[in-house]
């Protein structure tokens, strides 16, 4: 069996804090509000937080623009709630990791307010700048929220380069005064009794912007190596880093089980599988389904006993899977149960999003409605440009990020029991019929399949440390699998969709096996799956 790690048997809950429990009616989720929802999350039975930021911020790209490391923003509340919220949870068996953004911070970050006033500021090279002139950029390099990836400063001469927005100044990683600056508040985080780290986008930090290379670069595991000896290396953490570009080959290096670098990584390969390929994810196209067999089959197999995956469909930038990949009418509850099972079975730490426990769905508002800078950029762009208002908007509707910012919904209370105030975000419509009162008591909910799933992983090795077989992998509806561990045998049958199927296994897994869970209540005839079937057997 591969060395054992709290990390590797946990499952981690992402808590995205503006849109999760608001305790003071500003119509903001806050730290406090995240307090008294401890017990629900206990309920659940996950054993750790990821919570998106909560450092002072201008809140230019909801909090992924950090002005200080080591204070909490007055929205969220403050050091005290911090430091709170870590105790609290911990009573409960629960860690806290903590979203760190360390590839930009804000450009009202004191470093930054300093770097900006004179080209031989002590601070000035904590960022990147390259010399020009006014309308000539250094190269074309594009920022991911659209336009230039370089914003042109006068009184210097200068452009600086910003990856995400023009408030969102890259760190100049390759300056060791910075690194050893981030060394000290990650530490300053760990003596806080923080859990863990949630690196964003990590592989931007080394890169090399006169090639246009903005990720990946030739120091980045330098970079990560030190940063893992100087901080992490110290606690046991769980360590997962943001990285969109990685391979199994990258993530092997990430995730290497001596420890150097981090515990796990956020690979993409499958969230890419319903773009037209080689556009971008608002040109959409039809899932691929034995692509995505064939990815998660990849993974699987080839960072076995070599590193670790994380097992996610969902988080704060995704739309949320049940609208995306399952059946948000009909079936919303069969298939969201189904893709739930389907996740959950395989070897890696598995990442509930807030709200993904409950089926909780996309919406559609008109423009007006929506918050997020990265959608709003993408609108004004592709309209200025002359594309159809409907055909954008379906572009929103399907990958816009606030599809997953919509507030948590509670219960049938107004504005869904999130908040007494007016929310930053309208609420979706469904609330009334989605929430989590309405679940949490019901043995047949989304919410018991989940909080079934979780018991499941924490009762039987063979989830965590399992040897994974893709089965009929050529089959366009069914997705199979088996995990076997020390002569056990877990078979997690799935029918991906919404018509009846038929199937033929293996005859060596024709034989008795016990069920572990089901998303329908009787038995269907062998060999066949009904609509978003979904069935975990295990024979000893
Ligand atoms: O996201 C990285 C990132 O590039 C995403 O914005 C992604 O490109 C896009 O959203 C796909 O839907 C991280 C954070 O998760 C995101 O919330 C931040 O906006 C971004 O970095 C900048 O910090």
């Amino acid at each position: 069996m591969q060395q054992q790690k709290w990390w590797k048997e946990t499952v981690v809950y992402q808590i995205y804090p503006r849109s999760f429990q608001d305790s003071d009616g500003d119509g903001i989720g806050d730290l406090p509000g995240i307090i008294s929802r401890l017990d629900y999350l206990a309920e659940l039975g996950i054993g750790a937080i990821w919570l998106s930021p909560v450092c002072k911020s201008p809140q230019d790209d909801n909090g992924y623009d950090i002005s200080d490391y080591r204070d909490i923003d007055p929205m969220f509340g403050t050091l005290a709630d911090m430091e709170r919220l870590i105790r609290e949870a911990g009573r409960r068996g629960i860690r806290i990791v903590m979203d760190l953004v360390l590839n930009h911070s804000s450009d009202e970050h004191p470093w930054f307010v300093e770097a900006k006033k004179s080209r031989d500021n002590p601070y000035h090279d904590y960022y990147v700048w390259r010399d020009g002139e006014p309308g000539s950029p250094p190269n074309g390099l594009g920022s991911i929220f659209g336009g230039s990836a370089w914003q042109w400063m006068p009184e210097l001469g200068q452009y600086y380069l910003h990856l995400f927005s023009v408030k969102q100044p890259d760190l100049n990683w390759e300056n060791p005064r910075v690194r050893e600056e981030i060394y000290d508040m990650i530490n300053w985080w760990i003596d806080k009794g923080v859990g863990g780290f949630r690196l964003d986008v990590i592989d931007l930090i080394a890169k090399e912007p006169d090639r246009m290379i903005t990720g990946n670069g030739p120091k980045l595991h330098d970079y990560i190596r030190e940063l893992s000896e100087k901080t992490f290396g110290r606690a046991d953490l769980l360590t997962v880093g943001e990285t969109w570009g990685a391979t199994p080959e990258i993530a092997k290096l990430y995730s290497n089980p001596d420890g150097s670098e981090l515990s796990m990584v956020f690979q993409f390969e499958h969230i890419g599988l319903d773009e037209k390929e080689g556009w971008s994810k608002w040109d959409l196209a039809p899932l691929d389904f034995l692509k995505l067999k064939a990815v998660l089959s990849k993974w699987q197999t080839e960072l076995k006993g070599e590193a670790w995956n994380s097992l996610f469909w969902n988080n704060h930038d995704l739309p949320r899977i049940v609208s995306r990949w399952g059946n948000d009418g009909a079936y919303r509850v069969r298939s969201a149960k189904m893709l739930a099972t389907l996740l959950h079975g395989m070897q890696g730490t598995p990442y509930v999003y807030q709200g993904e426990e409950l089926g909780m769905t996309n919406v559609r508002y008109p423009i007006e409605d929506y918050r997020d800078i990265e959608l709003l950029h993408l609108y004004k762009e592709r309209t200025e440009r002359g594309y159809p208002h409907e055909e954008v908007m379906a572009s929103i509707y399907a990958k816009g990020r606030d599809n997953a910012r919509t507030p948590m919904q509670w219960d049938a209370s107004p504005q869904a029991g999130f908040t007494a105030g007016e929310p930053w975000i309208k609420v979706n419509p469904n609330f009334a019929e989605i929430n989590a009162d309405a679940q949490r008591g019901d043995p047949d909910s989304i919410f018991s399949h989940y909080r079934q799933l979780i018991a499941l992983r924490k009762a039987h090795k063979v989830f965590v440390y399992g040897d994974y077989e893709l089965l009929l992998p050529e089959h366009r509806d069914v997705f199979a699998y088996t995990r076997k561990l020390d002569g056990e045998t877990l078979l997690v049958l799935c029918n991906f969709y919404g018509a009846d199927v038929s199937f033929e296994l293996p005859e060596a897994l024709t034989g008795d096996m016990r069920l572990l869970i089901a998303n329908y209540a009787d038995e269907p005839q062998r060999g066949t799956l009904r609509p978003y079937e979904a069935r975990m057997y295990l024979a000893q």
